[in-house]
């Protein structure tokens, strides 16, 4: 469908950003930008969001162009729309329900499914008054003079409405709330086995996915099903749990997650607030940025924003700036909590995964045991479960030399050989 996409600037830093944004959100839901309009104004114009001129310019452009369709670069009021509208003869779409009919274009599971919908009633629930028909239908009451009665009847019929969405909303979220509670007994009964997390987050497109698949794919975790990656925004919308076992028999989850975009509706970010619960209560999170994409600072920014807005603060992170190959920077290269590397190239995923053991198992204590051999099942603990450097016979015990959790630690403490 031809489109025009349109945009406030009020001195924002990122606004030609965000209207790029808007461009390939656009295409992201299958429509063709036509035409991009911009108005320099200090506020939106309470009653058009426009003003009145720039209104008629929008209006006259998609004569010319042939357009159908005004998206607009913000969240507008119900009244902004319906007066757009009326003015421009086109259909609009804010920047919010854009993302919304994405999302709901390329949820595939029952919770994202749900969750998208929920979002979506949301989104309506405020808007209820703004069809045309109910406008006319009050307008018609008024001037047939039986005002009182009509208006009355219109009234209860929006209430009715707003109770049957709000009923709708709850409905749903009882629902999902069954889906996910799996999820939560899951990750209690992790914590229980005390199992480190990892998860992958970012904006959209960043290279999540393909990052979640190498290391699968490198640390032999074959029978763990692939997570779907493709060039395309919001491509994941679930998230996915793997466990990942390296050869030093430490052992962590990773989880891969939605992507992010700037200003991410309100509405969707808490009715996926059981999707990315696996950030939140994650033990490391890996932030992978396109580093190639010109605009890397502003994705961090947003990736940022969206985290606190979920309540993620102080989560260790590592900075992985991916798609290395398609830029000048030397790879793989690691530099603190940074990595520049490739998703698609083994040696980068190597050193990723050893900059995450790094962060991740940097409580793990370094101690020297000796266990007499009466106390075999000692040695059996630390052959199950860590990672032995050395092993000698004495007459005393064995004495091993490994790298140990806190906790075995702990129950070890007792064979201590300085
Ligand atoms: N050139 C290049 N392309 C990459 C690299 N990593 C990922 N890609 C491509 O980037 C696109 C997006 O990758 P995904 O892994 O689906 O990205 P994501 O972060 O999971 O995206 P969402 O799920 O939509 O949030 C795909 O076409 C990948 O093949 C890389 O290192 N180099
Ligand atoms: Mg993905």
């Amino acid at each position: 469908m031809n489109t025009i996409i349109a945009g406030i600037e009020n001195n924002q830093a990122n606004f030609d950003y965000t209207m790029e944004e808007l461009a390939a959100l656009a295409s992201a839901d299958n429509l063709t930008v036509v035409k991009e309009i911009r108005q320099k104004l200090e506020q939106p114009v309470a009653a058009t969001y426009f003003g009145k001129g720039k209104a008629e310019e929008i209006k006259t452009a998609s004569e010319i162009y042939d357009a159908q369709l005004l998206v607009v670069n913000d969240e507008l009021t119900p009244t902004q729309i319906r007066n757009l509208e009326t003015i421009t003869n086109l259909t609009i779409l804010d920047r919010t329900a854009l993302i919304l009919e994405i999302f709901a274009s390329r949820a595939r599971t029952k919770e994202a499914k749900l969750q998208v919908q929920i979002a979506k009633l949301q989104y309506q629930l405020p808007r209820l008054q703004t069809g045309k028909k109910d406008q006319l239908d009050q307008q018609t009451a008024g001037n047939a003079g039986g005002g009182y009665t009509n208006r009355g009847a219109g009234e209860t019929k929006l209430e009715l409405n707003r109770r049957v969405i709000q009923k709708r909303i709850s409905n749903l979220r009882k629902e999902l709330k069954e889906l996910t509670k799996n999820h939560a007994v899951q990750r209690q009964q992790r914590q229980k086995n005390q199992l480190k997390t990892v998860a992958l987050v970012g904006y959209t497109n960043a290279g999540k996915s393909t990052t979640m698949n190498q290391i699968l794919a490198l640390t032999g975790a074959k029978q763990s099903k692939q997570v779907f990656e493709k060039d395309m925004l919001f491509a994941t919308l679930d998230t996915a749990v793997r466990k990942i076992s390296l050869d030093d028999k430490k052992e962590f989850l990773l989880s891969d997650t939605v992507g992010f975009v700037s200003k991410l509706p309100h509405q969707l970010v808490k009715s996926f607030r059981a999707t990315l619960e696996e950030a939140a209560q994650a033990d490391l999170l890996i932030q992978v940025i396109d580093g190639a994409d010109e605009h890397a600072k502003e994705m961090i920014a947003t990736t940022e924003a969206t985290l606190k807005e979920i309540g993620v603060t102080d989560i260790p992170m590592i900075y992985a700036y991916n798609k290395a190959d398609k830029s000048q920077l030397t790879y793989p290269v690691a530099e603190g909590n940074q990595i520049t590397y490739s998703a698609r190239q083994v040696e980068s995923i190597e050193l990723l995964l050893e900059l995450i053991k790094k962060e991740l198992f940097k409580d793990y204590e370094e101690h020297t045991y000796l266990i007499p051999y009466d106390q075999g099942r000692y040695l059996d603990l630390l052959n199950q479960q860590a990672s032995i450097s050395k092993q000698d016979y004495l007459e005393t015990g064995y004495l091993v030399k490994a790298e140990v959790a806190p906790k075995l630690a702990g129950q070890l403490a007792q064979f201590l050989s300085e």
